[in-house]
């Protein structure tokens, strides 16, 4: 008997709704049973994507051969959930998967929030944006006191589905303090969050990506160009794939100051 074709993912690899998917594969102890393919984000979008997509340019778009095409990536993790599963990883009672799905949409304030304060410029605008970060990772942790179970950092008992989702994000974040010298403070507010996501970071399934790489692939976004675009006054974006991340330099934390160049960054 032929096996199906498998689902085909095409992802940026640095893109945190694509490690969505890698992590949830990786829980499944399934990674190859998708087969990624990585897209360059400063490259226009092959027509073949496009096509998939309806259009749109975000990524990541799923192709399932001979059927079509799927995106969004909570979507997707439903749909590689359902096609895959053994071992569950969402919950199976319909309260804790309203739990799962609960938390899930209280990170995207928060992930707005944090991109909105790296992605700002103007310093009379800082604090605002930090308060409303904080005030956004407050509702975090007061939904983590109120609903998870047990003595662990987890929402259950173990890392699952809306860990999986949230966890890229805290890995995005490590350009929060780099870039802006700020952190969720540890004077007991956000505790049970920071266990959280201490657990999250550390957890083997989530290890696809580095702070060190998102610093230096995101610098971008720290003198306000998202989403792989090239800033004023350079030719190269810092989300290129040559020169490789590793044969960079660390790039200079201050976002306010001033701008490095291509060969400051070691793009060139
Ligand atoms: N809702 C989609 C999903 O799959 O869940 C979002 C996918 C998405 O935004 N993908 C981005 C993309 O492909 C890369 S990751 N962009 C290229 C294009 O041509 O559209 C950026 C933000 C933000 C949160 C996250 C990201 C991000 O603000 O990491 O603002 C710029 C993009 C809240």
């Amino acid at each position: 008997m032929s096996q199906p074709a498998r689902p085909i993912v095409y992802h940026i690899p640095i893109c945190p709704f694509s490690q969505r998917l890698e992590i949830l594969m990786e829980l499944k102890g399934a990674r190859d049973a998708v087969d990624f393919r990585t897209v360059d984000i400063t490259k226009p979008r092959d027509e073949h994507i496009l096509k998939l997509s309806g259009g749109t340019t975000a990524l990541p778009v799923m192709e399932l051969p001979n059927k079509g095409a799927l995106k969004e990536s909570l979507v997707l993790m439903e749909f590689l959930e359902d096609s895959f599963p053994e071992p569950a990883i969402r919950r199976a009672d319909p309260y804790e998967r309203g739990l799962e799905s609960l938390l899930i949409t209280l990170a995207d304030p928060m992930i707005g929030a944090g991109y909105r304060l790296i992605l700002n410029q103007d310093r009379g605008k800082t604090e605002e944006l930090k308060a409303a970060y904080l005030k956004a990772a407050e509702n975090v942790d007061a939904f983590l006191r109120a609903h998870s179970k047990g003595e662990g950092p987890w929402l259950f008992e173990r890392f699952g589905w809306a860990e999986a989702a949230f966890t890229p994000f805290f890995l995005r974040f490590a350009f929060i303090p780099y870039y802006e010298g700020f952190d969720l403070p540890e004077d007991g507010r956000f505790e049970r969050l920071l266990e959280w996501r201490a657990a999250c970071l550390a957890h083997p399934a989530a290890q696809q990506t580095s702070e060190e790489e998102i610093i230096k692939v995101y610098y971008d976004y720290a003198i306000g160009t998202g989403n792989g675009g090239v800033p004023e006054g350079r030719e190269v974006s810092s989300f290129v794939f040559e020169p490789h991340w590793k044969d960079r330099p660390m790039p200079p934390r201050a976002k306010y100051e001033r701008r490095a160049s291509d060969k400051e960054l070691g793009l060139l």
